[in-house]
């Protein structure tokens, strides 16, 4: 078990991409007592500028590792010798997943699987934490009823969130048998500053900004439960100190948002923040086919966590929004390094048919 205050060599897998940058940024300043070794691959959605503030900190390494590469995770235990392995690294955009599903089989299910070999190898059973992060959207989609709880049976629906359920259950699996501690965290739809401008909010502050079509699938009536990453990367932190090895976590900010009304407050910011048309932004939506096997409805029941570990999020949908167009403006050489000659051949080969 983990003791909190202790100096703890922490492995965080995935810290170049959104949450995990995030997560880094607002851990390893607060805790110099705490080594943290960032383990990533550095795909097409990490960004190294993202953690430019902790270059040459005392308490924070980089180690360019793909998961699916064993000996190199082994090595890197060997060398660094974690105590504590916090799993963010993944393929995460669904619509990736439906165009070409192999590398999120190979990242999310063969990558885990390493981690967890490489965990057993290292730490005798009962000895050592792996925190998961995973999705709520393992548990499939809701009806305009009901909230997701820890209970709730898994019904994946894309590639994405069935290797992402694959993963969850690996990771329980190797929990019971091999008596890895482990907990597991399922967050609802993350927002804010890094965030890889192919996910909704930000592709859509983006075509704002340059006054491009805003692309909204179907009619824009799925909901999606939003969560400012920054409340998230604090929940995963309160878990991984105070939560109990072998259970699971729901993550979300009672947020419930239809797509469509989250694009109209978000042209109304950026109409606020930039002085333009309001109207003029919005008559840029534009509604194309619709995302095969799109979930309807997230939502999720976080009493678990709120109860039993005191986390609440601290950001408003309205705050934490604004924040992030705020962020965007005033970081436009952080987007064009990220949007690399990948990045517009993935905008054609998505939205050039829809
Ligand atoms: P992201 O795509 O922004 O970043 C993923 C990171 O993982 C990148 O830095 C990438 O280089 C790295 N990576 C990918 N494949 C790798 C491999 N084979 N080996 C090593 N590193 C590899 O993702 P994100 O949005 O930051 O999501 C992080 C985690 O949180 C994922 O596990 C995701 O499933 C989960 N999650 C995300 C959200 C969300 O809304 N973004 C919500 C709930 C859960
Ligand atoms: O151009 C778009 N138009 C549109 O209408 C895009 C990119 C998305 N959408 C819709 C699809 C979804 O209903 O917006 C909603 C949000 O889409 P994404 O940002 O792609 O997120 P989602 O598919 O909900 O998944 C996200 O939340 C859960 C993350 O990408 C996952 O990694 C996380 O697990």
């Amino acid at each position: 078990m983990v003791s909190p205050g202790k100096n703890m060599k922490i492995l965080v897998t995935g810290g170049a991409g959104f949450i995990g940058a995030n997560f880094l940024n607002l851990l390893v300043p607060r805790h110099p007592e705490h080594l943290f070794v960032n383990l990533d691959a550095l795909t097409y959605a990490a960004n190294p500028r993202s953690l430019a503030g902790l270059e040459g900190r005392a308490n924070y390494a980089f180690v360019r590792v793909d998961l699916v590469d064993f000996e190199a995770v082994r090595a890197t235990f060997a060398k660094h010798q974690p105590e504590v392995v916090v799993h963010f690294a993944a393929e995460s955009h669904v619509d990736r997943s439906i165009a070409g599903p192999r590398p999120f089989l190979r990242t999310n299910i063969e990558g885990t699987f390493n981690l967890l070999e490489a965990c057993r190898e290292a730490w005798k059973p009962g000895q050592g934490l792996l925190h998961h992060v995973s999705t709520d959207e393992v548990y499939g989609s809701l009806g305009a009823e009901g909230l997701f709880t820890e209970e709730t049976k898994y019904d994946p629906s894309s590639p994405y969130s069935a290797s992402k359920a694959a993963s969850d259950h690996l990771v329980r699996a190797w929990g019971r048998t091999f008596g890895i501690p482990v907990k597991i965290t399922n967050c609802s739809n993350n927002y804010g500053p890094l965030q890889f401008p192919e996910k909704l909010i930000p592709l859509m502050i983006q075509n704002l900004l340059e006054r491009k079509p805003l692309p909204v699938y179907g009619k824009g009536e799925n909901v999606r439960d939003w969560l400012f990453v920054g409340d998230h990367c604090e929940a995963i932190w309160t878990v991984v100190l105070r939560g109990k090895p072998g259970e699971t976590y729901n993550i979300g900010g009672r947020s419930e948002q239809r797509n469509i009304d989250v694009v109209k407050q978000l042209c109304a910011i950026v109409a606020q923040e930039t002085g333009a048309s309001e109207t003029e932004l919005f008559g840029l939506v534009t509604y194309v086919k619709d995302r095969p096997g799109h979930d309807l409805r997230y939502a999720i029941d976080a009493s678990k966590i709120e109860r039993e570990l005191g986390w609440q999020p601290q950001e408003t949908f309205a705050s934490g929004m604004r924040k992030t167009v705020r962020w965007y403006l005033g970081n436009q050489d952080w987007v064009a390094s990220v949007r690399t000659g990948e990045y517009r051949k993935w905008i054609e080969q998505n939205y050039g048919s829809r």
